[in-house]
């Protein structure tokens, strides 16, 4: 065994190339190594909206609201372990300001509500369950506070500062990731506060040093510029982040996406996605749970394309995870185990000539899965690549082509039985060092194209009307964008109904929580009779279009 493992070790050091060699540009920190060796972690969003079925509590929910009737963390560690995952993150202050723990400096805590007569404590419940599971415990705490009276104001900055030191000083030991939440949905004439970043971030190191900080920008790790799960097909753990701060100024979607190729600083992509189309548990969206094939999508473009992936399972209003979406884990790790289960390259002859990999099997085998990993220790490099198999007849077939690899890369190969395969890097910013080829059959997931509805593109002025055929009763109403948001998303709408066509009134005015990040359907809950409705868009993302895919009642 002894010798087996330093035979290997000598052999992945000789892939790499890599004794020998400096660092190209900017390298992740141990802590930022440690970080992107974990792959998938969960994340966890509960609290009050749990209870109240929105997306964005608007901080005036009682404390008495939160009351898990059986909240069992353990629970949520032993799926998170079973399913493969390494850490949990817990949205322990979401943007309605309830704090998950006694926060002394908040009046709008678990110690407010009549939940375990105020002598519960989530963090502490969750950080030993993930201790007793072997997982690490992050936190997400939103600056936005729509509870907090201070927000708004410089004082509200000190009260930030005292809920980071109450979150992470100790109590809940060791914190592997710091989330800092870049929303914010004040509206046009909403409060504005100015952060003090250097001071929070300051904060968070002094009490854990080994944190990763995540937030648009970093400095740990940075939003991947979507919540659908797809990171860049090309992505750069680097980023430039001059002149940027998180929720002010953030670089565009797209380089959030894809990084920057010469970016100075190392901030890794992290994707975070979940399972359910909203972020916090709602029976209603039950039956609307990510698929296997949906879930193993988004490995394939988040662990697959050098991104962390931090998925969303939250917990319902027992404190735990449905049964349905742990269901849903399990057969997404076994899918996993079955895809991964053999590297069908580990006994092959690989030799490096230039920039070339040329993989020799014993013998021919099917296969449909590429992995490469890049010595990140020594930075960032590959830029393009191109995979070749070698035919019966000598011929070499080029089967894919593509431009970043970093920690790792999951190449998408069609069907083949091949005995040879080489790669050849096309494009590189210094000596290019593999550190790991694996090959692998994959005969679980269907790779299939766009399956949302691309939707419509109207104008801010055009009203939609439904004309429900007869005068009914109804739970409510959803509205759902075009895909990805094209030509803009609704935030601010005004709903109004009638029963002859003539008489409006209106049924509610609102706003769309998250829409914009999460440009899926919303469903607005509240009872109201009416034949004809129309949906006013009052304010878009972009301020003159909306996209509309679906608007129907519940
Ligand atoms: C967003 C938030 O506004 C959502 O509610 C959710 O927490 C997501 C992870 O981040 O910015």
């Amino acid at each position: 065994m002894r010798i087996d493992r330093s035979l290997l070790l000598i052999a992945a050091a000789l892939l790499a190339g890599a004794c020998a060699e400096k660092p190209y540009g900017p390298v992740p920190s141990p802590a930022q190594l440690e970080w992107q060796e974990m792959e998938m972690n969960l994340f966890c969003h509960f609290g009050p909206n749990t209870f109240t079925g929105r997306e964005w509590g608007d901080g005036t929910e009682t404390e008495d609201l939160f009351n898990p009737t059986a909240l069992d963390c353990r629970q949520w560690a032993a799926t998170a372990k079973a399913a493969g995952f390494k850490g949990i993150i817990i949205t322990a202050k979401h943007h309605d300001g309830f704090c998950l723990w006694p926060n002394p400096v908040s009046s709008h805590t678990v110690a407010q509500s009549a939940w375990k007569d105020g002598k519960g404590d989530v963090l502490k419940e969750l950080s030993d369950a993930c201790r007793e599971y072997g997982l690490k415990f992050g936190v997400y705490i939103s600056p936005w506070d729509r509870n907090d009276p201070h927000y708004g104001t410089p004082e509200y900055n000190q009260v930030f500062v005292r809920t980071l030191e109450s979150a992470l000083g100790g109590t809940y030991g060791p914190v592997f990731e710091q989330w800092f939440d870049g929303a914010c949905g004040e509206g046009p004439n909403g409060k504005r506060q100015e952060y003090d970043w250097p001071l929070f971030n300051g904060t968070v190191l002094k009490l854990q040093p080994q944190a990763v900080i995540f937030s648009d920008v970093g400095p740990g790790c940075r939003w991947m510029g979507n919540e659908a799960g797809r990171a860049g097909r090309t992505n750069w753990s680097r980023l430039e982040t001059e002149g940027f701060e998180p929720g002010k100024a953030s670089p565009s979607l797209d380089t959030l996406n894809q990084g920057n190729r010469h970016g100075s600083r190392w901030i890794p992509a992290e994707t975070d996605v979940s399972i359910r189309p909203g972020w916090f548990w709602k029976a209603s969206e039950t039956p609307r749970l990510k698929s296997l094939q949906h879930l193993l999508r988004i490995y394939y473009e988040s662990v697959g394309r050098n991104s962390l992936l931090l998925l969303n399972v939250p917990p319902d209003t027992t404190g735990r995870l449905d049964r349905a979406d742990s269901t849903r884990l399990m057969e997404f790790r076994s899918a996993l185990d079955a895809i991964f289960a053999r590297n069908l390259a580990d006994k092959a002859r690989i030799r490096r000539k230039g920039n070339t990999w040329t993989v020799t099997l014993r013998k021919a085998v099917p296969f449909n899965r590429l992995v490469l990993q890049e010595d990140i220790t020594k930075g960032q490099r590959i830029a393009a690549f191109t995979v070749e198999v070698q035919k019966d007849n000598g011929e070499w077939e080029p089967v894919a082509s593509e431009t970043t690899v970093g920690y790792k890369r999951i190449v998408l190969l069609p069907d083949r039985t091949a005995r040879c395969l080489r790669i050849r890097v096309d494009e590189t910013l210094a000596r290019p060092l593999l550190s790991h080829i694996a090959l692998f059959q994959d005969d679980i997931y269907q790779e299939k194209t766009e399956e949302e509805d691309p939707g419509t593109v109207h104008g801010l002025s055009e009203i939609r009307y439904l004309d429900l055929g007869e005068v009914k009763d109804v739970q409510g109403f959803h509205y759902t964008p075009a895909a990805k948001g094209r030509g803009g998303v609704i935030i601010d709408y005004r709903l109004e109904a009638s029963e002859d066509g003539t008489r409006w009134t209106v049924v509610e005015e609102g706003m769309f929580d998250n829409i914009v990040n999460n440009p899926v359907r919303n469903e607005v809950r509240k009872p109201f009779t009416a034949r004809y409705l129309k949906l006013v868009p009052v304010r878009s993302s972009n301020g003159t279009t909306y996209g509309i895919a679906d608007f129907g009642i519940i």
